[in-house]
């Protein structure tokens, strides 16, 4: 239970949101345009900080979200849902009696996997640990996933395949800061992360910045600048243009054949497998001209021969654009071939890495929400990494069941015969952000009982039999590992409202109620200590680190074992900003992390899967993010600067598209395709393609653009391929609204645009 205690007059934290986790002080007092009606003494003031990845910079949700500590809506006593259907507030005893006997009564009556777990990537290390414990010990079930599928699994997949080891960024973010080159695909920084373009700019003044996207993205006119190229593809083409990359390389003697002999295997292959993608067919696939990707190719490839000699490095990075596809693996790992063609993973000539989004989407994938791993990044399935964590959890070995099922098969499985009956979900709302998301509220609606721990009452909570009101991010204790694999400290800056409870509370008072072996504590620190102990000898050590030392430097990188000695295929485990620090800033400059030290070059192929593959007079729909919503919109659609920006669901279309279809600026326009409709007001933009349209996914019920994603997956990361989903356009016809009732008071305040159309 939170002890309400002396808070400092500032705490140094960081942002509760984006994996670019920027330094910031908070101080309470009344938030600075809080919400009107929010609660006067829950407020707290935010100041940025000093700090390498943000370098003293927030976005405007950052410089916001303090304002939702006091939001008028704010849960702050448990909901529990009456027969009638209405959500009252009850008490915790209460709720969580009733809670613990529904597990208990399912389990009798179906078996452990009655009952599933859905966690996510923006939960504390603390959390996310105990919750994939809490899942397998107190609850005795396999199905445990959480939204870093549909998040960073492409990426992972790949990296942990051609590197063996997943950590997002293998450097420093600072790093990029003196780059000759950069080659961004599918990443959209500066809305995403904003603070972070500042790491561009060597790049962009050396004219060596490369942006793949279909749309001329805010980052992308960052590379018209200089001679900077903006490469704009037909969507879910990036692998055929990443096969291209490669092979002008290969074809022109660009590659570093020495460094390819030293520290890769599987050249060959891959050599074999871009042969056929000459440019000109390249051009015919992807739409991209076959001098400019030449020209993308030589750059590179030259920036990089200068980096071998000294000069400015040259990185490939990823982001979301290119990964969420049913061929995201794939395709994350062609943009892996073609940096070690270059010479570059693992060198001081560059690097490859991907972008992790959620704010703790390193560290959540690393200790154990994921439905085949166990903590330390270790495998569910492996004998020794299952006796390991057993005696770290202090429990016999097989009181841990095997693996589970990924993130959407298991919503797409709620309710069914066979599926669960029971769910927990803590920090997702995937009624809004789930692929086909229809589908999934129905799975919600299915269910026996759905308890949902949050502090506003999500789409997804508004579903919930119990609704469990949790603390916020300056209200608690605990670790988070950025986008570099850094580790830092969250603390404690507010004292939250007495009604709320810590999700390590509810857990050791639900594990306590289940007669759970195992150990739950409720003190973060205490939490982390027994991590520390689960994650020795695993590819995510976290052994070296404790509070104390990041409380002094903040500057871990993992792998940082106990011993300091330095973790297979890594050599550069030192002291970085204090020398009495530890950890691997830089990975893989001795060696990779498969048993042999080399990187794998995999082969990979190009088939299209049917949903890419346009049907005449359909367009290719691809969503992603504006700056000021944050993921579903959950919280970001509350704080009332950041909803006055970006009030509803905005259609990106060229002009010409919009000509063919009969549309004008501003009119209110249908989506639709076999699995749903969505209207949302027509923005003309001549930097889309005309055979694409561009929704963000930040609106609920109508305005969700889900509605339309389909639920078809990568086979190796089981990614969703939410970047491609074919849909049809029209004016909004008379009379062709939508005609289901809003649900929720939440559901109908998130539908403006139908609202006004009625
Ligand atoms: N403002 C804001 N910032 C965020 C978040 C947020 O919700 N809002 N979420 C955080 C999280 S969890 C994440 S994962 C990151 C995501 O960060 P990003 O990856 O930057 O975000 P997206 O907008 O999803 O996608 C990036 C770009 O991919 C492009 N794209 C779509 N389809 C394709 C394609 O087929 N090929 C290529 N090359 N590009 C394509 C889109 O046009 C878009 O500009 O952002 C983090 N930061
Ligand atoms: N179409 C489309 N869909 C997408 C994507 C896309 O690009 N296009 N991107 C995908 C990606 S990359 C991601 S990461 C997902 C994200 O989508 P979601 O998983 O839905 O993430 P959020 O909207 O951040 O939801 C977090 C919820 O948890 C609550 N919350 C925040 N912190 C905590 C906490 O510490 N504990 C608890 N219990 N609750 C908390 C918030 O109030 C909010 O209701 O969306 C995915 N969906
Ligand atoms: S960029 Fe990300 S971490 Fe930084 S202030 Fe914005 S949301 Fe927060
Ligand atoms: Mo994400």
């Amino acid at each position: 239970m939170p002890q309400a205690g002396s808070t400092p007059a500032s705490t140094p934290t960081h942002c509760p949101y984006c994996a670019l986790q920027c330094a910031m002080s908070v101080s309470p007092g009344p938030a600075a345009g809080g919400p009107a009606g929010g609660s006067p003494d829950r407020g707290a003031g935010v100041e940025p900080r000093q700090f390498p990845t943000n370098g003293g910079a927030l976005c405007r949700k950052g410089w916001s979200s303090a304002q939702l500590l006091g939001a008028a809506d704010r849960i702050v006593e448990p909901l529990l849902r009456g027969p009638d259907g209405v959500l009252r507030p009850a008490a915790w005893d209460e709720v969580l009696d009733l809670v613990a006997a529904k597990v208990r009564a399912l389990r009798t009556a179906h078996g452990a996997d009655a009952v599933a777990v859905f966690g996510a990537g923006g939960l504390t290390n603390e959390k996310a640990y105990q919750l994939g414990k809490f899942a397998r010990l107190a609850l005795g079930t396999r199905l445990i996933d959480y939204n870093g599928r549909f998040c960073m699994s492409s990426a992972a997949a790949a990296g942990n395949r051609s590197f063996g080891l997943d950590r997002g960024l293998p450097f420093p973010l600072t790093d990029l800061g003196g780059a000759g080159a950069i080659l961004l695909l599918g990443s959209n920084v500066a809305e995403t992360m904003p603070p972070f373009v500042r790491h561009l700019q060597g790049a962009r003044d050396a004219g060596g910045l490369i942006v793949v996207d279909p749309r001329r993205s805010a980052t992308a006119r960052l590379s018209e600048d200089g001679a900077g190229l903006h490469l704009q593809p037909t969507p879910g083409t990036d692998l055929p243009l990443l096969l291209g990359l490669a092979h002008v390389v290969l074809a022109e003697g660009l590659a570093d054949e020495d460094y390819l002999a030293r520290r890769t295997v599987g050249r060959d292959a891959v050599a074999r497998s871009v042969a056929p993608w000459w440019p000109e067919r390249v051009q015919a696939t992807t739409g991209v001209p076959a001098a400019l990707l030449r020209t993308a190719a030589r750059r590179l490839a030259e920036t990089a021969r200068a980096a071998r000699a000294g000069g400015a490095p040259v990185y490939v990075l990823t982001g979301r654009g290119v990964e969420q596809h049913v061929n995201g693996t794939d395709t994350t790992t062609a943009a892996i071939n073609l940096a070690l063609l270059l010479g570059l993973p693992g060198t001081r000539a560059g690097g490859f890495g991907t972008l992790t989004g959620q704010g703790n989407g390193q560290g959540g994938r690393e200790h154990g929400q994921k439905s085949d791993q166990l903590p330390g990044y270790r495998k569910i399935t492996d004998p020794a990494h299952r006796a390991h964590v057993a005696a770290a959890w202090g429990v016999d070995e097989s009181l841990i069941p095997g693996p589970g099922v990924p993130a959407t098969e298991l919503l797409h499985s709620l309710g069914l015969p066979g599926g669960p009956r029971m769910l927990f979900v803590h920090g997702s709302n995937v009624a809004v952000s789930a692929p086909d998301a229809g589908r999934v509220i129905e799975g919600l609606r299915r269910l026996d009982f759905l308890v949902v721990a949050d502090f506003f009452l999500s789409e997804t909570a508004a579903e919930a039999d119990v609704v469990l009101p949790v603390l916020q991010w300056a209200e608690e204790e605990g670790t988070m590992t950025n986008l570099e694999g850094r580790i830092l400290r969250r603390r404690r800056a507010v004292t939250p409202p007495p009604g709320a409870r810590s999700e390590l509370w509810i857990m050791a008072e639900l594990a306590r109620r289940l007669d759970a072996p195992g150990r739950f504590p409720t003190d973060a620190r205490e939490v982390f200590e027994e991590l520390r102990e689960a994650s020795r000898g695993g590819l995510a050590d976290y052994s070296g680190i404790d509070y104390a030392a990041l409380d002094a430097g903040e500057a871990v990188y993992w792998p940082c074992p106990a011993d300091a000695s330095p973790a297979a295929g890594t050599d550069e485990h030192v002291a970085v900003d204090s020398p009495t620090l530890h950890g691997t800033p830089r990975l893989f400059l001795d060696g990779f992390a498969h048993p042999d030290g080399k990187a794998r070059m995999v082969a990979v192929r190009f088939g299209a899967a049917a949903e890419q593959l346009n049907l005449p007079g359909t367009l290719t729909l691809l969503t992603g993010r504006l700056l000021e919503h944050y993921q579903s919109g959950a919280q970001t659609r509350r704080v009332p600067e950041l909803n006055a920006a970006q009030p509803e669901l905005r259609a990106e279309l060229h002009p010409a598209t919009a000509l063919a279809h009969g549309i004008a600026d501003g009119d209110l326009v249908l989506l639709s395709n076999g699995r749903g409709r969505v209207v949302a007001r027509a923005a003309l933009d001549a930097g889309m393609r005309t055979d694409c349209v561009f929704l963000p996914f930040h609106f609920a019920g109508d305005a969700s653009a889900n509605l339309l994603t389909s639920s078809a997956t990568d086979p190796v990361s089981s990614m969703p391929g939410f970047k491609n989903a074919s849909v049809s356009l029209s004016p909004l016809p008379v009379g062709a609204l939508p005609d289901a009732g809003p649900r929720s008071a939440a559901e109908a305040a998130a539908r403006p645009l139908v609202e006004a159309a009625r």
